[in-house]
């Protein structure tokens, strides 16, 4: 890597990262992929941090995994040298992380936007998995995030025709949370990390984990992590502080504790 590809920029308890390598629209390499995982896991380690941004730049937020460095693998190749290994790393991040995408969120910058846990848009956003023009399908969550965020007929359509959605159309469809103007898109991402970073964070924390296990176990399971998550809730300070300021009237002062 000749230059820095992913910078990395703490903003008062935002931690904000941005996909640096404008000149590939931000494809995703290994060696990026791995520094992506590393700040990644730096900044949930880092206990002044709330939330974290990941965002590319008005071009692109990533046009997919690199396809110059996939384009000659066999299926061997990509077991043993764990090709993929570090989007696990990023799919195991605690703390809350929002997308803020411009520009093209193709393949496995669309799932890597997915992965995020909220996604802020600009108007220029288009999302896809194109994967299929190129003989393979999406390996990175484009098949089963994508279903499950718009739904069967709409993943089918995008999967199997490749075609990118606008980000009106993404809003619509339930794959984000919002669209705003380009210039606004930092602004407007910004006030959404600061308000989730005002809450106190280990309630944020289980908060987030219980609305992932929502998605993978049957309800009546669910109800019960979320009920014995609330419980553990009470042995924290911050459940105190909370209480007694609301009672007292009073702002919270949060310790993360
Ligand atoms: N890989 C490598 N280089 C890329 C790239 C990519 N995905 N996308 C763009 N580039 C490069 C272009 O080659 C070009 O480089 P130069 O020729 O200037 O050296 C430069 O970026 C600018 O691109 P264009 O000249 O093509 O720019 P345009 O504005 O004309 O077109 C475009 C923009 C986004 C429509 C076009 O670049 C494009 O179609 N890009 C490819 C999009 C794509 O097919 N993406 C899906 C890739 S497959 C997994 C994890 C992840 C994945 C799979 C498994 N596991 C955990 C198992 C992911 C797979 C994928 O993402």
């Amino acid at each position: 890597m000749s230059e820095q590809e992913v910078l990395v920029e703490i903003r008062g308890h935002v931690g904000w990262i941005q996909l640096h390598r404008p000149k590939a629209l931000n494809a995703l390499h290994m060696g990026l992929i791995k520094q992506l995982a590393n700040h990644l896991e730096e900044l949930d380690g880092n206990d002044d941090i709330r939330c974290i941004v990941l965002k590319g730049d008005s071009k692109a937020f990533a046009a997919g995994a690199d396809i110059d460095e996939m384009a000659e693998s066999s299926p061997i190749d990509l077991i043993r040298k764990e090709f993929f290994g570090d989007w696990q790393r990023i799919r195991n991040i605690k703390k809350p992380v929002i997308a803020a995408v411009s520009g093209y969120a193709l393949g496995g910058g669309c799932e890597l936007a997915m992965c995020c846990d909220m996604i802020i848009a600009s108007e220029n956003a288009r999302f896809g998995q194109p994967e299929i023009k190129l003989g393979v399908i999406p390996g990175a969550g484009g098949t089963q995030r994508l279903t499950r965020a718009v739904g069967k007929v709409k993943a089918m359509e995008m999967v199997l025709t490749g075609s990118t959605i606008s980000a009106d159309e993404a809003l619509k469809a339930g794959l984000i949370n919002r669209v705003v103007p380009v210039d606004q898109l930092e602004e407007e991402t910004s006030k959404l990390a600061d308000k989730i970073a005002s809450h106190p964070p280990i309630a944020v924390h289980l908060a987030k984990q219980a609305i992932l296990k929502a998605l993978d176990v049957p309800l009546e399971y669910g109800l019960q992590f979320e009920q014995h998550l609330f419980y553990l809730l009470f042995a924290s300070e911050d459940q105190r502080e909370g209480m007694k300021a609301f009672i007292e009237k009073r702002k919270p002062d949060f310790s993360g504790r």
